[in-house]
């Protein structure tokens, strides 16, 4: 009793008990809200172990600032940095419910227009219960004014302040530590403003994301219109010109991209004790209306998917560290496949993921880009039969994704991105359906088992396409994003290719990923012309019809016959028709042998399609580094608004499903839904 009474006192009656107090109010409320406000996703011991501890360290080291002063003035500077991260975390709490993402300084600076919308609807979208974010400041504000809580006028030592900020940086450091080591890469590869706030805290995510802000708008206050010119330049000298029998072959069609995820060529044909692991992609693939390449490469750095994505629909290499999508996709200027499509054909323009929004900052990157709807995760049912590691498994994500198809006005431009296939290639019972291979390297093993299953879903959506009609009035691209298998598994990875040995030549081949662009009445084929995701854009363009004369695109048409066939890799890596380099190395690319001693007029050939690599690559980075499209002003293209678009779900359905769109596949079927055309042996659907 006696002991309570004395812990009260201290607590009470003197500013360090003060400070406890307010700190672990603090603590508290900030997770209750992580769990109650946010979706973090925190998955594991050791992720909701870093949950509960990330309030503490920033708290303790921001209000032990006010243990510095004297007397009153002490007590009351806690109490307005308590309001103050109160006040941050409630931002927050608004921004993400209509966001689902975090606040961040690039929002605040460049979308005005975002804040004045947000201004307008914030009645709207504030919950009673947000307002529990001030009630521990209030709380302490009461105690003191009725002297509940005693003002200690004594000076605290200095000693003791700095004792507490070094504990604090000291827990940070160790918070920070555990954080690297459950996912690596965490502040440099730019993964999700969710995943920054769960491993680290929404304190150091305001710190964080003012780093990167500053950072990007140093870059960019650095570049002028004389470095646009120098681009310009170089793709003037560079230009290939697309090849005319192709040009307009597929004008006026829908077209389908669909990501597969971490698909690597090498599963084009690949059995598996004697079954065909992706039999529908095959089938695909050897088509006569399908134009396949076997030498096209996965070219993507850090920001894997999102640099795939980034080339996909600009034409531009992703960066050498980080994601080009989560630096710039907020504050830059592009002209975007899907802004590039609807100005110039109509094109209605859709991407629909079933992971979070926020991955890769999608939901802000995609509005840059001009795309028109955004349906990732939470336009979907999610239970958890349904989700394996980043999302939706694929069948049902299709299966879910027929109702928001069949009513996006024709021609459309839609991304189905897949995710069932990623690492670490998990698949429950029930839907694996073949069997796993035998190289007894964990993470590679089940690839297959993934990869045919995402066959299978393919193979849904195919016969639906079929069934409903919209097969005849679509081109569908197929892209694998990246490899699945990374260049750890050289023995697992000897074995599945059948090969005594996996060289780093190997490897650099094994970036090879599928491409083909499908459509009834194509003139198909394999096609064995060297070139990479950077290339697709021009190569659909010109299918479609819609010049890429004077765009900003360092990509050429893979169908002209003036085609480079110099593939770059982000690290400066390169692969052409004759010549590879891997690191310090070059190899002959049909036997894969070392160069060795190469006579000087090959040494200079070498190094002059190296040069040619690091100039191309550094010249994307001045266009993304620089925001250099913002001093680009083409009289044919619109520059794009970000805040014109708006994925909040009831807004976009509501557009959606509005009966004034008579080119639907919903309106032509009168006005009848195709959703039971749909046929999916998905063991979780079953009735
Ligand atoms: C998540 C998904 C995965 O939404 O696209 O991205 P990755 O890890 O492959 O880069
Ligand atoms: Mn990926």
């Amino acid at each position: 009793m006696r002991q309570i009474k004395s812990f009260l006192q201290w607590l009470l009656e003197t500013k360090v008990g003060f400070f406890t107090l307010v700190l672990v109010l603090f603590w508290l409320k900030t997770y209750c809200i992580y769990l109650t406000k946010f979706s973090l996703g925190a998955n594991g011991a050791m992720q909701n172990f870093l949950l509960l501890l990330n309030p503490i360290p920033s708290g303790m080291l921001l209000l032990g600032l006010g243990l510095f002063l004297k007397g009153r003035k002490s007590y009351w500077v806690i109490i307005v940095i308590d309001f103050l991260l109160s006040l941050w975390l409630f931002a927050n709490i608004l921004y993400y419910r209509e966001f689902s993402n975090f606040l961040s300084l690039s929002i605040i600076k460049t979308s005005g227009s975002t804040a004045d919308n947000l201004g307008k609807s914030i009645v709207g979208i504030t919950h009673a219960t947000d307002f529990l974010t001030f009630l521990d400041v209030g709380v302490i504000i009461v105690l003191l004014l009725t002297k509940v809580i005693k003002i200690d006028v004594r000076a605290l030592k200095v000693q003791v302040s700095l004792l507490i900020e070094l504990l604090a940086a000291l827990l940070m450091a160790l918070n920070l530590l555990m954080a690297q080591k459950d996912r690596s890469g965490l502040l440099t590869r730019t993964f999700d403003n969710n995943y920054i706030v769960k491993y680290l805290g929404i304190n150091e995510y305001a710190v964080y994301d003012g780093f990167k802000t500053a950072q990007t708008s140093s870059q960019m206050a650095k570049a002028n219109v004389s470095d646009l010119q120098s681009v310009k330049k170089y793709l003037r000298a560079n230009y290939v010109k697309p090849n005319p029998e192709y040009t307009g072959v597929a004008k006026g069609k829908n077209v389908l991209v669909i990501h597969l995820e971490s698909f690597q060529q090498f599963l084009i044909g690949y059995k598996w004790k004697g079954k065909e692991v992706t039999p529908n992609l095959n089938k695909l693939y050897h088509a006569k209306d399908t134009l396949s390449f076997d030498n096209f490469y996965n070219q993507v750095g850090q920001g894997k998917t999102s640099d795939a994505e980034m080339m996909l629909e600009n034409s531009l290499y992703g960066l050498q560290s980080g994601s080009a999508m989560s630096s710039y996709g907020t504050s830059n200027t592009f002209e975007s496949a899907p802004a590039i499509l609807n100005q110039r054909a109509g094109y209605t323009t859709a991407v629909m993921h079933g992971g979070a929004g926020s991955f890769w900052n999608r939901n802000n990157a995609y509005k840059s880009f001009g795309y028109q709807y955004f349906m990732p995760l939470s336009y979907y049912k999610n239970i958890s039969k349904y989700y394996v590691g980043y999302g939706l498994k694929d069948k049902i994500f299709f299966a879910q994704s027929i109702k928001y198809i069949e009513r996006l006005p024709q021609p459309f431009y839609l991304k189905m991105i897949t995710v069932t296939n990623h690492y670490p290639y998990d698949l429950d019972k029930a839907n694996q359906t073949i069997d796993k291979t035998d190289t007894d390297d964990e993470t590679v093993d089940g690839y297959v088992q993934t990869a045919h299953y995402l066959d299978q879903a393919i193979g849904e959506l195919m016969q639906w396409l079929k069934k409903t009609g919209l097969d005849k009035k679509t081109l569908l691209v197929l892209y694998g994003d990246h490899y699945g298998i990374s260049g750890n598994h050289h023995k697992a990875s000897a074995q599945l290719l059948g090969q005594d040995e996996f060289t780093d030549f190997d490897n650099l081949k094994f970036q090879r990923v599928p491409l083909m662009f499908h459509m009834k009445g194509l003139k198909g084929g394999i096609k064995h012309t060297y070139g990479g995701e950077i290339d697709v854009l021009p190569t659909l363009l010109n299918l479609l019809g819609v010049s890429d004369k004077g765009t900003i695109q360092f990509g050429h048409d893979l169908l002209s016959a003036q085609a480079p066939q110099v593939v770059a890799q982000r690290n400066g890596d390169f692969i052409t028709p004759e010549y590879a380099k891997v690191g310090s190395t070059y190899y002959y690319t049909d036997t894969g042998e070392e160069i060795e001693q190469p006579d000087s007029k090959l040494k200079n050939k070498l190094v002059s399609l190296s040069n040619r690599v690091t100039t191309e690559l550094s010249l994307s980075d001045r266009v993304i580094n620089g925001n250099l499209l913002r001093f680009y002003k083409p009289k044919w293209f619109k520059k794009i608004k970000p805040s014109d678009y708006d994925y909040n779900k009831e807004k976009a359905l509501k557009k959606l499903y509005s009966t004034k769109n008579k080119t639907s596949l919903w309106y032509k079927n009168h006005r009848k839904s195709t959703q039971s055309a749909f046929k999916t042996d998905a063991p979780e659907l079953k009735k």
